[in-house]
């Protein structure tokens, strides 16, 4: 029998979930759906468990889900490289490790995924390589994306047929709000999740739904925006609060495991989402999104949006782009939501169409794991 190939992927955490969010994933995928054996070297094992509760803190060692989960502690431990070795988000390797590929017979391939961007130039970038200065080393650079060219998105297989169950499913849809301690929405109600960072533009949305002709459930998992919604309602929100204002209900929720996040985004009619990893899981919910970027300095995000925007919005009917286009500058902004709310809501059935569109034509250009084996099976 062929022995399997290994795999290294390497993850720290910023100060966020988006990181090991991506690293968990693309771990998981590769030792179920490529019969891999994969060691996810992670810096900052609490985080990693508020994304998945079954994560030991106290182990050096531990396999979850398939994948042997190691931390990363300093001094490196002396291990053998595997045959494949993943810097996520250019996380620096530890330099024992380095040495070691560089002492390997035959080198391992080494790779750094980078952060997902919709920008032009990450064409011309995929798949470069980059000879290490010193070493016998070569490092590949491999970019996620939305289009043909690129590396794709993380989607395990089954994933839209999956989602289009559970999302045509009554009982599956009801248990789930139930697990939540939830009825059902009421007819004409529109139930929207909200993820992002702090925002200013959080009590004018929210004020726009109060007054709204229709009503609205906004689900909040646990996070940085809480302090906003406290302050909109004047009390402190914690997981189980309950907040009413006109036609507005809100309901924070607990941070829950990564599947049931993603039964939340399915659920939902419209998702606030942010960072990397929600936003591209928002894509494959097949519902309309608004998209809180990770902000960066000197403003570097902004060509990142318009970025996206641009492809996302080349297909929807002009005034519902007009209107997106509104809504996410003025969130990212946070300045000018509420009016822009208006009418982004009137578009709402050009923009679900679209959703749904968008999803299959995403789907096209493959998963992004496999496209990563793809690419390293070529290499080794
Ligand atoms: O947490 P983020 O803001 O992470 C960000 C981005 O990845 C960004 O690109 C990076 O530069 C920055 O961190 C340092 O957002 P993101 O990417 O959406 O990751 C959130 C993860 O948390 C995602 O895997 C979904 C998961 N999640 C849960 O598991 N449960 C929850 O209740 C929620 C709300 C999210």
């Amino acid at each position: 029998m062929p022995t399997r190939r290994t795999w290294d992927i390497f993850c720290t955490v910023v100060d966020n979930y988006g990181d090991i969010g991506v690293g968990f994933r693309l771990a998981r995928q590769l030792a179920a759906e490529h019969g891999l054996r994969v060691r996810l070297w992670v810096a900052d094992l609490s985080t990693f468990q508020r994304i998945c509760p079954e994560v030991a803190l106290a182990l050096e060692l531990q396999t979850v889900r398939g994948v042997e989960v190691r931390r990363w502690t300093e001094p490196f431990p002396d291990v053998a490289p595997a045959d494949v070795v993943v810097e996520a988000f250019g996380c620096s390797l530890p330099g024992s490790y380095v040495a070691a590929m560089a002492a390997m017979q035959r080198k391992p391939v080494w790779i750094n995924l980078e952060y997902l961007s919709a920008e032009a130039w990450v064409l011309g970038c995929h798949g470069l390589a980059s000879p290490h200065p010193r070493l016998p080393l070569v490092k590949y650079f491999f970019f996620p994306g939305f289009v043909s060219g690129t590396g794709g998105l993380l989607a395990e297989g089954g994933l839209a047929r999956r989602r289009s169950a559970f999302q045509q499913d009554a009982a599956a849809r009801t248990g789930f709000w139930r697990s939540l301690g939830l009825p059902e929405p009421r007819p004409g109600e529109l139930a929207v999740s909200l993820f992002c960072y702090e925002n200013a533009a959080v009590p004018e949305l929210l004020a726009a739904w109060a007054k709204g002709a229709s009503p609205v459930r906004c689900l909040v998992p646990e996070g940085r925006v809480l302090p906003q919604v406290s302050a909109y309602f004047g009390e402190t929100a914690g997981a189980g609060s309950v907040f009413c204002n006109g036609n507005l209900e809100v309901r924070i929720l607990p941070f829950m495991e990564q599947e049931r996040y993603d039964l939340l985004l399915w659920a939902c009619d419209l998702n606030f989402v942010r960072g990397e990893d929600s936003f591209v899981r928002a894509q494959w919910a097949a519902k309309p999104l608004v998209w809180h970027i990770y902000p960066q300095e000197e403003g570097a995000h902004w060509n990142k949006i318009a970025a996206f925007l641009e492809i996302y919005c080349a297909d929807l009917p002009r005034d519902a782009a007009a209107w997106l286009r509104r809504l996410w500058l003025a969130w990212n902004e946070g300045d000018g939501a509420g009016p822009a709310w208006s009418g982004f809501c009137e578009h709402r059935a050009a923009l679900e169409r679209h959703a749904r569109l968008w999803a299959e034509q995403l789907a096209e250009h493959g998963d992004l794991a496999s496209n990563l084996v793809h690419f390293c099976n070529k290499l080794l």
